[in-house]
């Protein structure tokens, strides 16, 4: 039983795992915890959080003895979040034997994807939104939302033609990707796009599980040209 970070003086009184400074975690100063009684937990270090899978979880402050941890860190009740240099983390205090102190890692589903494709959650550097490391001229974000592999050359699942006065444009959607917004805009003139007049509908039977079709159909316009394109919000 180790027991040195908890009580030791310090100046952090917070959780911090997802980067910064290595440090200890300890508890409130009127939390009533006595040193010798738990065994050190996890120890800050730099950059750790963004690099662990989507789940992970740390045992900050282990019980070693029987009842409950009595206190919290400041502002951190039992089964809260909160977010730590980009990191999200779900607190608790009744967990590993059922009175430890552990943080779970949260993550979104394109902190998810990120973390498949670049090995950190953050939206930061190859991993960025904007970032198009495969060069293929096909940012992250419209990579994710349309489940398109970032890692190589290839092109947007999509297709457009002409029937009768309208333009059908036809993409595929992520399904995992629930947390961005597809939208489908149209231009004459490459200048000033719209989403009026824009019908959007799932293809029937084109969700196979990981991904759906969806179908944009909209007005042709009279100039003789348009041009359609697909826009990824989140
Ligand atoms: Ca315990
Ligand atoms: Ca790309
Ligand atoms: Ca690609």
């Amino acid at each position: 039983m180790g027991g040195a970070a908890v009580g030791e003086s310090s100046d952090d009184r917070q959780p911090d795992v997802c980067g910064g400074v290595a440090g200890n975690a300890r508890a409130g100063e009127s939390g009533g915890w006595q040193a010798g009684e738990y065994s050190a937990g996890i120890h800050r270090t730099n950059g750790l959080g963004p690099n662990l899978a989507p789940g992970s979880t740390f045992t900050l402050l282990n019980k070693t003895s029987t009842g409950l941890i009595t206190g919290t860190f400041t502002g951190k009740a039992n089964n809260s979040t909160f977010t730590d240099d980009g990191c999200t983390f779900r607190i608790n205090y009744t967990l590993g034997d059922g009175n430890d102190n552990v943080l779970t890692l949260l993550t979104t589903p394109i902190e998810q994807w990120r973390f498949t494709h670049y090995g950190s959650v953050l939206n930061t550097g190859t991993a960025l939104d904007t970032a198009d490391t495969d060069g293929d001229a096909v940012s992250n974000l419209l990579e994710y939302a349309t489940k398109m592999n970032p890692a190589a050359n290839d092109v947007v699942p999509q297709s457009a033609t002409k029937n009768g006065s309208n333009l059908e444009y036809l993409y595929t959607k992520n399904k995992a990707a629930t947390d961005v917004t597809l939208t489908v805009e149209w231009s004459d003139d490459f200048t000033t796009w719209s989403a009026t007049g824009v019908i959007q509908a799932l293809i029937p039977g084109s969700d196979n599980g990981v991904t759906q079709q969806w179908k944009a159909t909209m007005p042709a316009g009279v100039n003789g040209r348009r041009f359609v394109r697909l826009r990824v919000t989140r």
